[in-house]
């Protein structure tokens, strides 16, 4: 699998820390990483609850059935268990070790020996008084997953089944990638031999399916190549009398357990437990909304992708780290670190482990998996081994180098790294406290400058939203049945959707957290203050009116400002805003640098207005006879192209001079201002919001499309200083959108609009965005294909009278190019060229435009590295094949903005 077979639904920032917090947040919690609090981790790999859910999970957790006996949630889960894992006689419970509990206090007579293959977590067994016997060979022996380290030995579990007998031994525990066995995965043959065994004896075998699917990769790569991992997991649930799954492992849920038996007389025992010490065997201490979350989570296993798209990142980490020369071991969790072999130099008894595992956070603000008893971890066979669990479907590829960096980072500096001595006498992992037996462990992490760290998304999956692959025999019927326009496909046909960046974004958890709670009122609510307030204080407005969208605050400006017959200059027209200002009678006039329509041009600034051609425009029809300036940041139809501060100073100062009034398209405020920190120098140190307000503060007023750089799905602005115009702006409003503190919004997206905005302006945040095009941009030059250079903030368009030279521009070839991009990749475009331009009403012309583009355009906080790639490696393979591409002509053109609704047909059918 080359790329998430999902693409990010919601987010959640990741924790900011420098070096020296970490140091001094380790010191506080007794050099323990398990004593740290949430946000003092960056990289949580402890994977237990830390996986991103579905957005069908999400869902899931609105529809719980609270009824105290016989919720809905709980069938579905009984039914979902039936129909992925094959499993009967479900008994809930609050999470696994609450299973494990019913199964211990049902099952386990004093004295009696639970054989195992879990390394550790025998103090259940304990306490039951029992005996825990791990019959595995020796922890770590295991060379990798394919070893399948989780096996029993044979021989001895043999040998203690006969020497314990049938009432001697309650029952074999078997665990699917046991933790205190480095997650190595069992083999189907040795659990068909542990089963055999356990008839023969007449032992129950228990078997923990929690990372059945985990462990079904395994047996397929080494056992059954070919078969689906839905097929071996039922296999290996068949096997088992008692079958045991805690929900936070291959079902991603933060919460919930589960124990079901074929034997009606175990079922029957777990079902009277229950009720002792979980609650009904219709919820077992887990609410209706975790049961519903767990059976989704469930059910989604049945097709495997986010189980393989896991072990695919795991195999990345693991490689990463191997190629270079680190000691470590793959597993089917994570990556497992070789504890003795990383630091040779501190002596066993300094805690070697640990001090690895405070090198780890100190270096990175990674966390390892180190719970459980204490001296397992300290003197037991865990002393050897750190692992690393990688949470499923959370993080990107970026995030995985940076995790290989930090731990590269450590080895390198091995040879300084110093133990720790226990200050307590700790039972648990996490009650242990340390301290460095010299005055520090590693020397302190400030030597990394920020700038040579790798960049990563300051954010990682809470919420996907899964995709689907499709073939291309399916793409080619859809793309004609849309017509050959890539706005008539159905987004359920499409894989990677570039088609636009509006509207599009993933939201965030903070967003989210604020939309719970509003006050649902067009007057006057909360959000309307709080959007007010944050707008006034970030653009330096004093007035704020909400629209429900851009072209809204485009249409009021545009009848407000503009008397009938005035010009209107722009920095090339956008298709909304042109038509709005040609509605009130107004005529557009492109005043933007030649630079611009050349595609080609290296120019840093093709965004900017040329002063000469402005100057000549006012000239020629007089000051009078200008409405305002329409001044677009970044703008789109050139590529996505900046406008520098200077050229934003000098054009506001020329037009004031002449009374003009200047209104800027801060739809792309903060991708401009990115633009002007990476390019001018003078900016380079300055944060993302200064450099927004300074911009800003030129202009006398702006619209806004908030669906863009302000990560909402639907929201708008129209903003200025002017109490006159504002008053003018507000009673259009009320006629034509709805109130005024509300625009016609639905109140949550007010209170989204408002932490979208301070989002947009994490410099972190907008770092990384524009660097996530620029770095899509060179991927395509180094692959050859034609684009406007130098790349976009929001797009890279690619130049399609480059790509496809031999199609006309009267055949549309932009047109054809983006369909095609569809039927090759499953990735969906749009044309912005001859079909966007339009006609012009007087002659009925095409309007021909210089630039020709498809523009791929990419949503905010959506997609990963991995999705860039497979993109990149379509379009190249289209690009092999391209003369066999052919251009399109209209069957069907409504009279405006026709690129929206056209469909078209190929003038020779398609055989690339
Ligand atoms: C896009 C979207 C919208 C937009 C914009 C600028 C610079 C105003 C608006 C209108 C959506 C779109 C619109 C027309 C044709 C194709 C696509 N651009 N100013 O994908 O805002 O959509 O909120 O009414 O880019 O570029 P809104």
């Amino acid at each position: 699998m080359r790329s998430e077979p999902f693409k990010l639904k919601d987010v959640k920032r990741l924790p900011v820390l420098e070096p020296h917090q970490r140091v001094q947040a380790l010191l506080v919690a007794g050099y323990n990483p398990l004593r740290l609090r949430s946000d003092q981790v960056i990289f949580d790999l402890v994977a237990r609850g830390t996986s991103a859910w579905s957005h069908f999970q999400k869902a899931a957790l609105e529809v719980g059935d609270e009824a105290y006996a016989g919720a809905r949630n709980f069938f579905h889960l009984e039914d979902r268990l039936r129909e992925v894992f094959g499993v009967e006689n479900v008994v809930p419970t609050h999470n696994g070790l609450g299973a494990e509990k019913l199964l211990a206090t049902t099952l386990l007579r004093r004295g009696q020996v639970v054989a195992h293959n879990r390394g550790h977590g025998g103090g259940l067994v304990e306490a039951c008084g029992g005996v825990p016997v791990d019959v595995c060979a020796a922890v770590g022996s295991s060379g990798g997953p394919g070893d399948f380290g989780g096996d029993v030995d044979l021989a001895r579990l043999e040998g203690l089944l006969r020497e314990k007998g049938r009432d001697g031994v309650a029952y074999v525990h078997l665990e699917t990638c046991p933790e205190g066995r480095n997650g190595q995965p069992v083999s189907l043959a040795g659990l068909a031999a542990v089963r055999d065994r356990t008839r023969d004896a007449g032992v129950p075998l228990v078997l923990d399916l929690s990372c059945a699917f985990s462990n079904a990769f395994w047996n397929r790569a080494v056992e059954r190549p070919g078969t689906e991992l839905a097929v071996l997991v039922r296999e290996m649930a068949a096997a088992a009398d008692v079958v045991l799954l805690d929900a936070v492992q291959d079902a991603r849920c933060d919460i919930g357990g589960l124990i079901a038996s074929r034997t009606p007389e175990h079922f029957e025992r777990f079902r009277t437990q229950v009720v002792v010490f979980e609650g009904l065997h219709t919820y077992g201490g887990m609410s209706g909304r975790a049961m519903e979350v767990f059976a989704t989570g469930v059910g989604e296993l049945a097709g495997a992708e986010v189980v393989e798209w896991h072990q695919a990142q795991i195999g990345q980490l693991h490689d990463l780290l191997v190629t270079r020369g680190l000691p470590v071991l793959r597993s089917a969790r994570g990556v497992v670190l070789d504890v003795d072999r990383f630091l040779p130099g501190v002596p066993a008894a300094d805690h070697r482990r640990a001090a690895l595992a405070a090198c780890l956070y100190l270096g990175g603000g990674l966390r390892g998996r180190c719970d459980g008893p204490w001296s397992w971890h300290a003197s037991g066979p865990g002393a050897a081994w750190l692992p690393l669990d990688l949470p499923r479907a959370a993080l990107s590829r970026n995030h995985l180098l940076r995790i290989a960096d930090v731990i590269a980072w450590t080895w390198e500096r091995r040879e300084s790294v110093r133990g720790l001595r226990l200050l307590n006498t700790p039972e648990f992992a996490d009650e242990a406290l340390l301290a460095p037996v010299e005055d520090r462990v590693v020397v302190p992490p400030g030597l990394e400058p920020p700038e040579r760290c790798r960049r990563y998304e300051p954010y990682r999956t809470s919420a996907f939203e899964p995709l689907k692959v499709t073939d291309e025999a399916i793409r080619r019927d859809a793309m004609a049945r849309a017509g050959y326009n890539t706005f008539l496909l159905r987004s359920e046909d499409i894989f990677i959707d570039f088609l636009t960046d509006s509207g599009t974004a993933a939201m965030s958890t903070g967003q989210w957290e604020g939309m719970a709670d509003v006050d649902e009122t067009p007057y006057g609510s909360r959000s309307f203050h709080h959007l007010e307030e944050t707008f006034r204080e970030l653009l330096g407005y004093r007035h704020v009116i909400p629209t429900h969208q851009g072209r809204a605050a485009e249409h009021i400006m545009s009848q407000v400002m503009i008397r009938p017959g005035q010009i209107v200059p722009g920095n090339m027209y956008f298709t909304t805003t042109k038509l709005h200002q040609e509605m009130a009678g107004g005529v557009f006039t492109d005043v933007i640098v030649d630079e611009a329509h050349d595609a080609h041009s290296g120019f840093p600034w093709k965004g900017n207005i040329d002063p000469v051609k402005l100057e000549s425009e006012i000239r020629r029809v007089g000051a009078e006879n200008v409405a305002y300036i329409s001044f677009e940041m970044s703008v789109n139809m050139a590529g996505g192209q900046p406008f520098s501060m200077d050229n934003a100073r000098e054009i506001c100062g020329l037009c004031h001079r002449h009374g003009i009034p200047v209104m800027f398209d801060a739809t792309r405020v903060v991708e401009n201002a990115e633009m002007i920190r990476r390019k001018d120098p003078a900016f380079r140190s300055r944060r993302i919001r200064d450099i927004v307000g300074e911009m800003l503060s030129y202009g006398d007023g702006c619209t806004i499309s908030c669906k863009k750089d302000f990560l909402v799905n639907m929201g708008g602005m129209l903003a200025c200083n002017d109490d006159g115009l504002a008053h003018r702006f507000r009673r259009m409003l009320r006629i034509w959108e709805g109130d005024v503190t509300s625009g016609g919004m639905a109140v949550r997206d007010m209170e989204a609009m408002a932490r979208g905005l301070v989002e947009s302006m994490d410099d972190d945040y907008i770092r990384m965005r524009v660097e996530q095009t620029q770095e899509f941009g060179e991927k395509l030059l180094a692959a050859g294909i034609p684009i406007v250079t130098p790349p976009g903030s929001h797009a890279i368009f690619i130049d399609a009278k480059r790509f496809l030279p031999h199609v006309e521009q009267e055949q549309y070839p932009a047109q054809a190019l983006a369909s095609a991009i569809y039927i090759e990749t499953g990735v969906r475009t749009m044309e912005r060229g001859n079909v966007s331009k339009g006609r012009n009403p007087a002659t009925g012309e095409n309007y021909r435009p210089k630039l020709e583009l498809v523009r791929c355009t990419i949503p905010r906080r959506v997609y990963t590295p991995s999705h860039f790639d497979f993109i990149v490696e379509g379009i190249a393979r289209l690009f092999e094949r391209r003369d066999r591409i052919s251009g399109l002509e209209f069957v069907y053109e409504p009279p405006v903005l026709r690129f929206f609704q056209g469909r078209f047909t190929p003038l020779r059918p398609w055989d690339f």
